[in-house]
């Protein structure tokens, strides 16, 4: 059991604590650009990106997909009791952690504990395992960025949790999302997510849609309650994702989700949480979703991944792609940061690429990426050069005719009466997207 296991060996043998060695060092075990003490906009790096490990994927990836096998290799992956590899994992876990030199980290409450035979004996895994977190929490500062429950991957979930037709498959669902935030809240949580692993259909003829998203949203206001109730005020998330594994998913982009929102009362206690591939998904590059929830207020926290262009599935590869992770920080400086939210590594390191060294690789080239992203947006919101062309572009709203339209004292009679004496609008001007590109890249 917990405190009394013997300690297990260390799982990354030879695997220095990484340190940041600049863009010179011939290292790949080093940070060229993440410097987590480093100002930038006046507060440090680490403050901005708040980096989080995904549990599922760097600790229980097995590498499978659907026409494999898994391949990871993972030495201290054992064969015993299964709660005991739980326990042994925490160590593996808060060792990698503390070697990469991340804040945070988040986790399903089936990731960390397995599941028992009965809802109770779940309870009690979770609950032991809370206990070891918490202890290795408190001995690293490592924190807990948020917490979720798996609710997609149980056979009762097939036609769904909260929206499924069977209404004792809510219940259950709702006394796991109950214990899953008892120990959020143990465990100092800053947020919880809700994602919907499988609600959403597969086929509308034996859908009553209505029904099953009043469901979903009956379902979040018990949570909120039950937060309020516990004590718990940590941010609560709604993660988009357009299909997979449904066709249709409810929380299908930003758009979707904050109109969800609003129509049932959540909007003032329900963020966003963002992921790349997500969006990818949902037919919307990253940039698009993230100005959507900004403008409208509801920017929480991101899921930093990336699809492939090739392969049609998502694929939740670490983000290497600079201009990506420059849009990405761009837009979040733009709105004023993410904390209490921050950036969650939900992304799985390749099936190929099946050595515990890889999950080193994979995550200093991500946190390097977004590092490189964070400060060319520094540049380029100094420099104003971009924010100065867009003011040009939108420089006839600062007219007298745009100032009185946006303030509201003009009307369509008013508007028409204008425009019959003037004839026809001033020429259009150019949109200059090269040259917007252009100017873009001079900061790369
Ligand atoms: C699935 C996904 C989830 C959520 C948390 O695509 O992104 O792992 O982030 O449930
Ligand atoms: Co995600």
């Amino acid at each position: 059991m917990a405190g009394t296991s013997t300690p297990t060996p260390e799982a990354f043998p030879g695997i220095p604590k990484i340190r940041f060695e600049g863009p010179t060092t011939k290292n790949m075990l080093a940070f060229r650009h993440y410097n987590a003490d480093a100002l930038v906009e006046g507060r440090p790096m680490r403050d901005h990106l708040r980096f989080a490990v995904a549990y599922w994927h760097t600790f229980r990836g097995t590498g499978s997909d659907p026409f494999g096998a898994p391949t990871m290799l993972r030495p201290w992956e054992t064969h015993g009791n299964v709660l005991t590899a739980a326990m042994d994992r925490v160590e593996v876990a808060f060792e990698f952690m503390e070697k990469l030199g991340v804040g945070f980290y988040c986790f399903h409450d089936r990731d960390v504990a397995p599941e028992g035979n009965t809802l109770s004996e779940s309870h009690s895994h979770l609950d032991a395992v809370t206990e070891s977190l918490k202890r290795h929490q408190d001995a690293s500062g490592i924190q807990l960025l948020w917490g979720t429950a798996n609710l997609f991957s149980n056979p009762r979930y097939v036609h769904g949790a909260a929206t499924s037709p069977q209404a004792d498959v809510f219940a259950y669902a709702a006394a796991q999302v109950k214990k899953a935030l008892d120990v959020t809240h143990r465990l100092g949580g800053a947020g919880y997510v809700f994602w919907g692993g499988r609600e959403g259909y597969q086929c509308l003829w034996n859908t009553d849609m209505k029904r099953e998203v009043d469901h979903l949203a009956k379902f979040m206001h018990m949570a909120v309650d039950y937060a309020k109730e516990i004590g718990f005020t940590g941010q609560f998330y709604f993660e988009p994702k357009p299909r997979e594994p449904t066709k249709h998913q409810y929380d299908f982009d930003c758009a979707t989700c904050i109109n969800f929102l609003r129509t049932y009362g959540l909007e003032k206690h329900v963020k966003m949480n963002i992921e790349t591939n997500h969006a990818t998904l949902a037919g919307h590059e990253m940039q698009h979703e993230l100005e959507y929830a900004g403008m409208q207020g509801f920017l929480g926290s991101i899921d930093a991944n990336t699809g492939d262009p090739l392969v049609g599935w998502d694929t939740d590869q670490f983000p290497t792609n600079i201009y990506l992770t420059t849009q990405i920080m761009y837009t979040i400086l733009k709105y004023g940061g993410l904390a209490p939210g921050g950036v969650n590594f939900d992304a799985k390191v390749r099936r190929e690429s099946f050595e515990p060294v890889d999950l080193f690789y994979a995550h200093i080239g991500g946190m390097d990426a977004f590092a490189r992203g964070l400060t060319i947006a520094a540049a380029m919101r100094a420099d104003g050069a971009i924010q100065k062309l867009l003011e040009e572009r939108y420089a006839s709203w600062s007219s007298p005719l745009g100032k009185r339209i946006e303030s509201g004292s003009e009307t369509f009679r008013s508007l028409e009466k204008e425009m019959l004496v003037k004839g026809e609008a001033d020429a259009c001007r150019s949109g200059r997207q090269e040259l917007f590109e252009n100017v873009i890249n001079t900061y790369f």
